[in-house]
């Protein structure tokens, strides 16, 4: 089944809106497999945005990830990262549709409020940056025969 690194950005946890984030994956029917209240130290952050480092935004993003404790997520389900991209709306909340986490609970591009991975390449390369394999679980839940996939 598919998997998808998800962080609540420091905005989320000092907004105290993690729990409204969470539900909606939950809502969505996707599984939390991985997750973690953490502190993102300088080198975990210029990893994980490796690919952003010549851009004029990378040290304002590598600030913002450490300012503060984020909580991160393995997610999963069928079609989990697009699911979860769909869900979190548009990279700028300004442009993205009321009834996506972006647009209904964020203004600003750089505290944006959510991270998901942006391909099946990008999970594979996130989620052991911030997961070691005996932190992510596998089980089912008692719904599972009714969601489909
Ligand atoms: P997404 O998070 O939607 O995948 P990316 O991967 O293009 O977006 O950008 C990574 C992060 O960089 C975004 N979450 C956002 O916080 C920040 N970012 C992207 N574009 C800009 C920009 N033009 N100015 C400031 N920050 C930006």
């Amino acid at each position: 089944m598919e998997r998808t690194l998800v962080l609540l950005k420091p905005d989320a946890v000092q907004r105290r809106i993690v729990g409204r984030i969470i539900s909606r994956f939950e809502d969505k029917g996707l599984k939390i497999v991985g997750m973690k209240l953490m502190k993102v130290t300088q080198q975990l952050a210029e990893r994980h945005y490796e690919e952003h480092r010549e851009k004029p935004f990378f040290s304002e993003l590598v600030s913002f990830i450490t300012s503060s404790p984020i909580v991160a997520m393995v997610v999963e389900g069928p079609g989990a990262i697009e699911e979860v991209r769909k869900l979190m709306g548009k990279t700028n909340p300004r442009d993205a549709a009321p009834g996506t986490i972006r647009g209904d609970f964020g203004l600003s591009i750089t505290m944006n409020l959510v991270h998901g991975s942006d391909s099946p390449a990008s999970a594979a390369q996130e989620i052991p940056i911030f997961f070691s394999e005996g932190e992510i679980l596998e089980y089912s839940t008692a719904d599972a025969p009714w969601l489909g996939g």
